[in-house]
């Protein structure tokens, strides 16, 4: 096939597909650059306002002291990264934050907690929390863990709208990741968020020794849900002093906005969140993410544990780019 039609030819209708195969997957990846973000802007078009960003904003309700092994992640509990564990934070002050969120511009308010799977009186405060932020106005969104059909179904019954759970990389990388739970058991949360009704979140990271064809991989993943993730966030590893992959080459800038025009053109329907890492990029880069078809972000000046651009940094940038919030 002719590379520089991959895409389109293989999608003619721009349809939302779930059958995507590892080598149509590989032909889009693999584009000339100016080809790939142009097809996925053009894809973009098709469903979004061009100019429209969504704004999440994120607040780490349960820091620290993960029992979980995921090598990137400065939260586990197997690395020193100096972070002090915290409890689970009282309701008010949750809530005070999504107040803070919303007067900010965020329609989205996304609680993290540093869990293996929610538990007993902690999920009872997270469930209070879902309904109070909500209360406020705002989209809620959570990430907790693993959760059962129980769980999944008590956040929907409080009126969670979306449940952030990533595949974080490809199958076939995912061992080198993390050993303490499987990929099978990430596709299981996964069932039971989106039996219950509530929207799924799911992406992953790039940047962590991972291969092209492991992104490849990890993107088909995402693209053969049973259905596509309403939001797909794509990080770029923070590197956390401490973690086993604190020294890991950075990405080369133009393989992440490949990545992101990939996710673009395989859902083209939903939201591709341009997500960790941006405090590490240029504006150029972010523009370019941008134009390759992210169209959400998550704003404020921190991310769970991490930094995140400043607000007045981002508003320069929407300015500067003449992006609204969606
Ligand atoms: N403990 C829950 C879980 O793992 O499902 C929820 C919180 S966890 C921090 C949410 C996601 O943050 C991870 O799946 C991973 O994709 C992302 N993440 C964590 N540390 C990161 C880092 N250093 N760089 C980029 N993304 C990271
Ligand atoms: C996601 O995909 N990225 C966010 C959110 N979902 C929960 C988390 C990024 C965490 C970056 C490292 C930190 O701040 O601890
Ligand atoms: Fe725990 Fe989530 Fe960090 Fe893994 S990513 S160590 S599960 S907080």
């Amino acid at each position: 096939m002719n590379k520089q039609t991959a895409c389109l030819s293989e999608n003619p209708e721009n349809a939302v597909r779930n059958d995507w195969s590892l080598a149509e997957v590989k032909a889009i990846f693999d584009l000339p650059f100016n080809e790939l973000p142009f097809q996925a802007q053009t894809v973009h078009r098709q469903n979004f306002d061009p100019n429209a960003v969504q704004i999440s904003t994120l607040l780490s309700i349960k820091t620290g002291g993960c029992p979980e092994d995921c090598k990137y992640c400065p939260q586990s509990v197997h690395y020193d990264t100096g972070l002090e564990p915290e409890r689970l934070m009282d309701i008010e002050e949750v809530v005070t934050a999504a107040k803070r969120a919303k007067q900010a511009g965020a329609s989205r308010f996304c609680m993290g907690a540093a869990w293996r799977n929610p538990k007993g009186k902690n999920f009872e405060r997270v469930l209070e929390m879902v309904d109070r932020v909500r209360g406020e106005g705002l989209e809620t969104c959570a990430t907790l863990g693993m959760l059962d059909e129980t769980q999944a179904a008590e956040l929907k019954r409080v009126g969670l709208d979306y449940y952030n759970h990533n595949l974080d990389t490809s199958p076939e990388f995912y061992a080198d990741i993390i050993t303490t739970r499987t990929y099978d058991d990430r596709l299981d949360t996964l069932r039971h968020v989106r039996d219950a009704g509530i929207n799924v979140c799911c992406g992953g990271i790039v940047g962590m020794g991972e291969s092209r064809a492991d992104r490849v991989s990890m993107l088909c993943e995402l693209a053969s849900l049973p259905q596509h993730p309403g939001s797909v966030p794509i990080n770029q590893l923070v590197k956390v002093e401490g973690t086993p992959v604190d020294e890991q080459p950075d990405i080369d800038a133009l393989e992440f906005v490949r990545t992101i025009a990939t996710a673009r053109v395989l859902m083209p329907a939903s939201y591709v969140r341009l997500s960790a890492g941006r405090s590490e990029m240029s504006d150029e880069m972010q523009a370019l993410c941008f134009l390759a078809g992210a169209n959400s972000i998550f704003y404020g000046e921190k991310l769970l544990t991490t930094g995140n651009p400043d607000t007045a940094r981002d508003d320069a940038l929407f300015e500067k780019l003449g992006l609204h919030p969606a």
